[in-house]
C-alpha cells in the first residue's frame, strides 16, 4: 500500500499543477498597452482598468500592461508657458517621421498656465481586428528651449491574451505587493529560503535582468513606497 501511495500522490500533485496551467485566465484585449514615460508628462487612459497580460495563447512570455477598452488618453504636460503653443501628435508603426498614412491624431493647445491637458482620441482604429501596433506620441512646442517628448506605446484591437500566473513583485504569491515580498526576496537572496518555486523566482525578478538580487528587493520597496509607479521604471 505504501508503495502505491507515493506514485498516487505524485499523480495528484501533477494533475493539480496541470489544471492550474490549463485554467489560467484568458481573454481578448482591446486598448492601449505598455504606455511609456517622459519628463513632465502624465498619461491617464480611460477604459475599464489595467490588467497584466501575456499576448497570445500561452502563459510564457513578456508581461504587458493593458488598459482594457481604452480609447482616449488624457495627457497632462507640466511646465508649460502661458501663450505658447503646444502640439501633440500620435503616429503608428516604428517610423518616427509623421506621414499622412501613419498619423492618427494631432491637436494643438495654447497654454493658459503651467499645465496643459490634451485628450488624445484617435477616431480611426489604430489596428485591424486581431492585430496590434506600436505607436509614438510626440509633444512639441514653439516655447524657447522646449525639449520634444516622445512616448512609446502599443495599441491592440481584439487580441487574445493569457493572464500571467503571478504578479510581478508578489513573491509570496498572495496577489498583492507589500513589504513582505521585499523581505521574501531578501530571504531568497540570502539563501534563507532555499526552495523558492520557479513562479516565485519570476515574480521576484522585478528588474527582469534574469536573476534575483538585492536590487530586486529594493525595487519592490520603491514600488511599495510609491517612489516608482511601475517596475518598468527600473528595467533596462
Ligand atoms: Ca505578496
Ligand atoms: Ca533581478
Amino acid at each position: 500500500m505504501k508503495r502505491l501511495l507515493r506514485p498516487l500522490l505524485l499523480l495528484a500533485a501533477l494533475t493539480a499543477l496541470l489544471s492550474v496551467s490549463v485554467f489560467a485566465d484568458s481573454g481578448v484585449g482591446t486598448g492601449f498597452f505598455d504606455i511609456g514615460r517622459a519628463d513632465g508628462v502624465t498619461i491617464t487612459p480611460d477604459g475599464s482598468g489595467r490588467i497584466d497580460v501575456i499576448w497570445g495563447d500561452s502563459a510564457e512570455g513578456d508581461t504587458s500592461t493593458l488598459y482594457q477598452d481604452s480609447e482616449k488618453l488624457t495627457v497632462k504636460l507640466s511646465g508649460t508657458e502661458a501663450g505658447k503653443h503646444y502640439f501633440i501628435l500620435l503616429t503608428t508603426g516604428d517610423s518616427v517621421n509623421p506621414t499622412e498614412e501613419n498619423m492618427f491624431y494631432v491637436d494643438q493647445q495654447t497654454a493658459t498656465g503651467a499645465t496643459t491637458t490634451f485628450t488624445v482620441f484617435p477616431k480611426q482604429g489604430l489596428a485591424e481586428s486581431g492585430e496590434m501596433t506600436s505607436a509614438n506620441l510626440f509633444i512639441t512646442s514653439n516655447a524657447d528651449g522646449f525639449v520634444t517628448r516622445k512616448i512609446t506605446l502599443g495599441y491592440a484591437n481584439s487580441v487574445p491574451y493569457v493572464e500571467p500566473d503571478y504578479i510581478l513583485g508578489d513573491v509570496d504569491l498572495n496577489k498583492t505587493v507589500t513589504v513582505d515580498d521585499a523581505l521574501e526576496t531578501l530571504q531568497i537572496v540570502g539563501k534563507l529560503n532555499n526552495s523558492p518555486t520557479e513562479t516565485q523566482l519570476k515574480a521576484a525578478d522585478v528588474d527582469k535582468d534574469g536573476s534575483v538580487t538585492v536590487d530586486d528587493a529594493l525595487g519592490i520597496l520603491k514600488y511599495v513606497g510609491k517612489l516608482i509607479q511601475d517596475f518598468s521604471e527600473i528595467q533596462a
